[in-house]
């Protein structure tokens, strides 16, 4: 197919060339990119660009996609959410999370395409829960066998910052309603890989359902804190048009907020995903 894959890291992240992703697909080169997602955990792609269209079509690919209830979207293409620090308070995302995880179905992918981006800073980590679980000690990962997690809308989108004018807050109070807190398993099988992979993330999820207050929070930290390590990371220097598939069932990332006051624009195509569960194996 004159497809190359160039790996990053061996515990996360590849560049994928030789695909263009404006046109339409064959089956064999959809199957060949989620098996590569699969393995990798988040695929890059340079010289990319995409119009809104073009990006729902290549995500619809790998599924339904999601409206997100609160980012604003291209009113043309709502499935197609717009990241603009001129438009947005995006300091959120300067924190480790899986996207969507306050959702009983979280999404399987995000596919975000860079529109504009600052001469220097903004780049994006992505880290891999399974090789965070696969670095625990077996007591631990016993430990974590069972237990489920709470995780929270309203941790990552405040309703000061998010809710700061009528309209912003009607839309705000009706996606706490049609959200509220879920439960999720501490440790996630991968629906394909069945790999077990650590699922808590520091932007939605607010406590262990098994343990009491003080245990919770100081499991969640040691969890958040071991995921962050270098070791389980890739580190992306974007360039406008690049574009970045991860598979955010097992994934978690952080755009790094340094480079105010500079634009940066991002557009996300989210493609929905399955109920997570945890498999003994
Ligand atoms: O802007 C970025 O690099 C990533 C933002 C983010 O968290 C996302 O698109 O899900
Ligand atoms: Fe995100």
């Amino acid at each position: 197919m004159g497809i190359q894959v160039i790996p990053l890291s061996p515990a996360i992240g590849a560049i994928i060339e030789g695909i263009h992703l404006s046109q339409s697909i064959s089956h064999e080169i959809k199957q060949f990119l989620e098996q590569a997602l699969v393995e990798h955990q988040v695929l890059f792609f340079r010289n990319q660009p995409l119009t809104p269209a073009e990006h729902y079509r290549f995500a619809r690919n790998f599924g339904d996609l999601h409206i997100h209830p609160i980012y604003p979207n291209v009113p043309e293409q709502p499935e197609i959410l717009i990241l603009d620090t001129e438009r947005n308070d995006l300091r959120d995302n300067a924190l480790w999370h899986t996207d969507v995880s306050f959702s009983a179905t979280p999404p399987l992918g995000s596919i975000l395409s860079a529109k504009k981006i600052p001469p220097i800073g903004g780049d994006t980590l992505w880290a891999s829960g399974t090789a965070a679980y696969a670095a625990l000690s077996p007591a631990i990962q016993q430990l974590l066998t069972g237990l489920t997690a709470q995780h929270d809308i309203a941790k990552s989108f405040p309703a000061d910052r998010f809710a700061t004018n009528p309209e912003e807050r009607s839309r705000f109070e009706a996606a706490l309603k049609k959200n509220p807190p879920v439960t999720h398993p501490v440790v996630r099988t991968h629906p394909i890989s069945g790999l077990p992979a650590l699922f808590v993330n520091e932007g939605f999820t607010t406590r262990i359902n098994e343990l009491s207050d003080p245990e919770s929070q100081a499991l969640l930290a040691f969890l958040f804190q071991h995921s962050q390590r270098p070791d389980f990371t890739v580190r992306w220097r974007w360039q406008k048009d690049d574009v970045a598939f991860w598979d955010n069932r097992v994934t978690f990332h952080y755009a790094i907020d340094d480079y105010r006051p500079q634009h940066r624009v991002m557009q996300r195509a989210t493609v929905n995903g399955d109920k997570p569960y945890f498999l003994e194996r």
